[in-house]
């Protein structure tokens, strides 16, 4: 089951929720900021260690640390790719970013699990294609797999709101 909510991805309380991180692990501006704000030092904490043991995040990958102070009980880094036009296999990347996300919350026993509109910010994806991959990649994978029992599109903005339920709808 898929569903849309409007507002803050921190507050949420699902078994994980997914931060659009960078490569380096170590926090950042916008959604990445405000989860470590919101989540405490523990998450970092466990950034660096994961670094340490097996380097940086790679682009479309994802990792798995405790939410900390937060509702939800993990989050799960991956680092989008930047927009760079198109040619650079960005849709590809950020498809492997909900799909590797949603493998980690399965390993994890997670039932439920949180997205922000990866790449949709500071990383510059064009929202609508951004959306339409968002909603392709994650029903693809619920139709092949029962272990998830919700995906919730957690949207800051109207606009990606919006756009997610018409493809949502249009499927
Ligand atoms: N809850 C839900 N969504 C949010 C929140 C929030 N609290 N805050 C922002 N968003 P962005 P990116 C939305 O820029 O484009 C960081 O510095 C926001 O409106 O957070 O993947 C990282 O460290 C937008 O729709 O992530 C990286 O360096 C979406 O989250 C870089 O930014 C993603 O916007 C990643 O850029």
């Amino acid at each position: 089951m898929i569903e849309i909510l409007r507002g803050d991805i921190t507050k949420v309380k699902a078994d994980a929720i997914v931060n659009a991180a960078n490569s380096s692990l170590m926090g950042g501006g916008g959604v990445d900021g405000a989860i470590h704000r919101a989540g405490g030092p523990a998450i970092l904490e466990e950034c660096k260690k994961i670094v340490e043991k097996q380097g940086r995040c790679e682009t479309g990958q994802a990792v798995i640390t405790t939410g900390g102070r937060l509702p939800a009980r993990f989050v799960i880094h991956t680092a989008g790719p930047v927009w760079r036009g198109g040619s650079e296999n960005e849709a590809a990347k950020l498809a492997s970013c909900y799909r590797n996300s949603l493998r980690l919350a399965v390993d994890n026993n997670c039932k439920t699990i949180a997205f922000p509109n990866i790449s949709t910010g500071i990383y510059g994806y064009p929202k609508k294609e951004a959306a339409e991959i968002a909603i392709k990649t994650v029903s693809d994978f619920l139709s092949k797999s029962d272990r998830i029992e919700k995906v919730i599109f957690v949207c800051f903005e109207e606009e990606n709101a919006r756009m997610l339920e018409q493809f949502l709808n249009s499927k």
